[in-house]
């Protein structure tokens, strides 16, 4: 009881419907369209380096195309490279992955009967190819492309219709949008509008959102007058367990030296998508490290923004007394629950003080069966075995 009053928030503003953003919010877009942009560069000689990411979030199809043809100065008209683009980019529609949090609110919306819409720039064809793999068509009230509009977003016109399809007032109506043009859209339609920005540290940008938050994971329904999600435990949010490993590496040594709190630091060559696909944030679960054991674990994802890090850096600080330093011996992580976004502090204190509460909840969190049992984990205990087998030969 404790625990679920302590996560509780206040209501903002009450609503009856959500409308929600595909790409770049429910969907992972902008990681395909990199990946099949990084490709196409290299044919005219050119390097992707995210130049264009702010210029094509959110834009229509021609829009977003503009801007890759300005920004990389490509030889070519802007329609010439949408027709030699668009079926390079379309065999991978059907694949794109949901984003964390997205198939969860989804189903929490549907399960408790609150009215949904999916609003997107992208045409309805594509909406529906996009979605198809995801099992989401049944679960939408109405969908509306772009093309099923006079003009596409920042007008409010897409978000308009789907409250007109819905039969609700604007006022009434939440959207959830990931791009500037979107939340633009969403605040012209007379809409209660969070942001969700899909590129990182442009929150800034965002302030005519009524509010911002890093992911859907950090969304509380109830502060809308919907259902709560109830699948907080005690402060933690169970993920779809992941992995990942490799040798430890030297930090920035402010771990240990400026807050006491060593982190150890894995090397991410090779990791930057799958890190792109995590939301940054706290996280806990379970560490091996070789020849010694598997321990309990907390960490945090992202650019430490009181440290304000170039790189979004990937930093476990296991929950046991270390003698000695463990650079370049390999380190596994078995990632289980969620905790919270990454945040900035006002003094150094408050976040020492922060990573502490972190710590206390993550230690009695994974006493939990639900949390606990993947201490067992293949690929944590290998890591064990793997040293042993060589020790005793
Ligand atoms: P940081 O990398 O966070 O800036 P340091 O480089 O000073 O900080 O210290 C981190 C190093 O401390 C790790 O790489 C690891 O070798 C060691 N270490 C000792 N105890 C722990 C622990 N409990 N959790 C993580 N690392 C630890
Ligand atoms: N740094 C931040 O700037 N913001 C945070 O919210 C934050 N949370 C953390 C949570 C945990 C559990 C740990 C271990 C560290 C956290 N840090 C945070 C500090 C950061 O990860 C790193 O230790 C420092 O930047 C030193 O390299
Ligand atoms: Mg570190």
């Amino acid at each position: 009881m404790i625990g679920k009053m302590s996560t509780a928030k206040p209501v903002r503003k009450l609503v009856s419907s959500v409308i929600l953003d595909l790409d770049g919010t429910l969907l992972n877009t902008d990681g395909v369209v990199t990946n099949v942009l990084r490709s196409y560069l290299v044919k005219y000689g050119k390097q992707w380096d995210g130049r264009e990411a702010l210029k094509i979030a959110g834009r229509t199809p021609l829009e977003a195309s503009a801007a890759v043809v300005e920004a990389y100065e490509l030889p070519c008209t802007t329609e010439e490279f949408v027709k030699e683009f668009t079926p390079m980019f379309s065999d991978h529609w059907s694949n794109i992955k949901a984003l964390p949090g997205a198939n969860r609110l989804i189903n929490h919306l549907c399960a408790h009967g609150i009215p949904i819409a999916l609003a997107s720039n992208s045409s309805r064809s594509n909406i529906e190819e996009k979605i198809s793999s995801h099992g989401w068509k049944e679960s939408f009230n109405v969908i509306i492309g772009g093309d099923e509009v006079k003009a596409g977003k920042p007008s409010p016109d897409i978000f308009l219709e789907a409250a007109k399809q819905l039969n609700v007032q604007p006022s009434k109506c939440l959207v959830i949008e990931d791009s500037i043009p979107g939340v633009t859209a969403g605040k012209a339609a007379g809409m209660e509008v969070v942001a969700v920005p899909s590129i990182p540290k442009q929150s800034h940008l965002y302030t005519m959102a009524d509010e911002v938050i890093n992911s859907l994971l950090d969304l509380y329904p109830e502060q809308w007058g919907l259902p709560p999600f109830e699948d907080w435990i005690e402060g933690t949010l169970p993920v779809e367990p992941w992995h990942i490993g490799g040798p430890v590496i030297k930090g920035f040594g402010r771990g240990s030296k400026v807050l006491g709190i060593p982190t150890a630091n894995l090397s991410l060559e090779g990791y930057s998508n799958l890190l792109s696909e995590h939301p940054s944030g706290v996280y806990f679960g379970w560490a091996a490290v070789s020849k010694r054991g598997v321990y309990k674990m907390v960490m945090s994802i992202g650019w430490n923004p009181y440290f304000n890090n170039p790189e979004k850096t990937i930093e476990p600080w296991l929950l046991h007394e270390f003698k000695d330093d463990f650079y370049g011996e390999e380190l596994r992580l078995l990632v289980v629950g969620y905790i919270r976004p990454e945040a900035n502090f006002p003094s150094l204190e408050s976040l020492i003080s922060k990573i502490y509460d972190d710590r206390k909840i993550a230690e009695q969190a994974l006493e939990r069966p639900i949390y606990s049992k993947y201490k067992d984990d293949p690929y944590l205990n290998s890591l064990l075995e793997a040293t042993c087998s060589i020790t005793h030969s």
